[in-house]
């Protein structure tokens, strides 16, 4: 049996704009990627979502704003976990993206996103999100650069 563990991943649009942080540490360190982490158990997937993005960037968002885009579950050949993460975005946000501890910040055009230094699964579902559409993605792979099998699908509600 493969333990679950939830994690969230926030990105904000701002016009023609995607924000995205560079890893400074930890898992998935000097990759650009959206702004999230562990479900804590005191509190809601949303209410996570939101502190790891203020804790991350500095930048607030109402949990209630954040919409529920897609559903992303990734394993690790040899390895006991399956890590659950929920995908988010929103427009509406409060604040100045500041560098922290954990991320670099910067705002990328929706069609010069960085994916040679991204995770090799963003190239192929960020399509999806950037076309506005809701899906479910699992991807398994080999260390952390290979992906050896995956599927994607597009559905129509969370
Ligand atoms: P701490 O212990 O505080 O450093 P925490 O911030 O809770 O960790 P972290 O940063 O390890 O958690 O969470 C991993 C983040 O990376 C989550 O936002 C999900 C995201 N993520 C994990 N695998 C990914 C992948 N293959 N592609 C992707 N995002 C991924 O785009
Ligand atoms: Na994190
Ligand atoms: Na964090």
């Amino acid at each position: 049996m493969l333990a679950k563990k939830l994690f969230t991943l926030v990105f904000i649009n701002k016009e023609d704009q995607i924000l995205l942080g560079l890893k400074k540490r930890g898992f998935g360190i000097n990759k650009w990627n959206g702004f999230g982490g562990k479900v804590e158990p005191n509190e809601t997937i949303l209410e996570a979502a939101a502190r790891e993005l203020h804790e991350e960037c500095c930048v607030s968002v109402k949990p209630s704003d954040l919409k529920n885009i897609a559903h992303l579950e990734f394993t690790f050949e040899g390895q006991p976990t399956l890590m659950d993460v929920r995908v988010f975005s929103t427009s509406l946000f409060e604040g100045n993206p500041k560098e922290t501890e954990e991320m670099l910040p910067k705002w990328f055009k929706n069609n010069e996103v960085p994916f040679d230094d991204m995770w090799p699964d963003d190239r192929i579902w960020f399509p999806y999100m950037l076309q506005g559409k809701k899906f479910f993605g699992k991807f398994h792979y080999e260390g952390f650069d290979k992906i050896l099998n995956y599927k994607i699908e597009e559905i129509d509600c969370m």
